[in-house]
């Protein structure tokens, strides 16, 4: 792999592509598949990396199937059927597959949160279900209705009420939201947390939630994707911002550029060019390796490596202060 450069953190790339990417696509499916990508990502107890991967099969439906692997690299062993299918006779939400997961471990339940894209012909929508192992999932059906997606609850409580970011659909453009809920099933006092910007920016019109945002000391440390619309297509490019931790509907922090798009051949072409689409990481034992797994133009997924200090370094240094709502 090549290794980040020491101390150097204003500068991009701040993301390091592994040098054998894409590590999982469809061929190493243990069935018959279209393509694998958008993958959630966890540490298990075990020390195991788990990836539950967004699969497209063959009649075009998205199910969710797992991934376990000893380095989070290779060797990954493939659960042999899907792990989490839709299920349309109880959930009609989800008559036209279940995509894009992401995984958040929730201390005070002892369980992974996972919420991901139930989708039919009401548009998509956001799904919750918890699961202590990947194996059994006890579902919560939608808690978002159509047309949204993009979702992940926060790992903690704030004043008392569970938080979830997620991406609305609105007359004026796909922004960033956060909701509140008590008891993971009534949400409310929603919010605008950041707006998709306009004009020419690589992140106008539409952004979305990547990976479930990452505590740190300074705040909330948020991945999130852009979408630039072009004439030959869209492409989705990574930006980073800073949320207050005990008020993550304030943003303190967001990125003046973009810091990871499509650039390698396997996110410049596939089912859909030019897409980078994480949707988990894990971090290493130093707390500070922050290992970013993604969809690769819809066919593949990759992975690639940063530092959580250096991510925020280059916040401070290429940032527009304040607030996200008033771009
Ligand atoms: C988004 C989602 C993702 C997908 C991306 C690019 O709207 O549907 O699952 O990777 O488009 O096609």
């Amino acid at each position: 792999m090549e290794q980040p450069r020491p101390g150097v953190c204003t500068d991009l790339p701040l993301l390091t592509r592994y040098s054998d990417n894409p590590i999982l696509s469809g061929h190493d499916w243990p069935y018959a598949v279209n393509s694998v990508f958008n993958p959630g990502a966890v540490l298990l107890p075990d020390g195991d990396t788990l990836l539950l991967c967004r699969v497209e099969d063959r009649s075009g439906l998205s199910h969710l199937c797992a991934a376990r692997s000893k380095n989070g690299i290779n060797g990954w062993r493939i659960d042999p059927r899907p792990t989490l299918m839709a299920n349309p006779r109880d959930y009609p939400e989800e008559i036209w597959g279940i995509e894009d997961p992401r995984i958040t471990y929730v201390p005070e339940l002892e369980q992974y949160a996972v919420a991901y894209t139930s989708f039919a012909r009401g548009g998509p929508g956001v799904s919750l279900a918890l699961t202590k192992d990947f194996r059994s999932f006890e579902r919560f059906g939608v808690i978002m209705q159509p047309e949204d997606k993009d979702a992940a609850l926060l790992s903690r409580r704030i004043n008392g009420y569970w938080a979830m970011i997620h991406r609305p659909m609105t007359t004026t453009g796909a922004h960033m939201w956060i909701s509140y809920s008590p008891d993971l099933r009534h949400w409310g006092s929603h919010k605008v947390i950041l707006v998709a910007r306009r004009g020419g920016w690589w992140d106008a019109n539409k952004i979305g939630l990547c990976s479930p945002p990452i505590e740190t000391p300074k705040g909330w440390l948020t991945i999130y994707h852009g979408v630039r619309v072009t004439a030959s297509g869209s492409i989705y490019r990574l930006g980073l911002a800073l949320f207050d931790l005990e008020h993550p509907e304030t943003c303190l922090q967001r990125g003046n550029s973009w810091i990871f798009g499509p650039d390698a051949p396997y996110e410049r072409v596939g089912d859909v060019h030019d897409v980078v689409f994480p949707c988990g990481q894990t971090i290493g034992a130093d707390g500070d390796t922050i290992n970013l797994y993604y969809g690769a133009a819809d066919s593949s997924i990759a992975l690639a490596t940063g530092s959580i200090r250096c991510l925020l370094t280059w916040l401070d240094a290429n940032s527009s202060a304040g607030d996200g709502t008033e771009q």
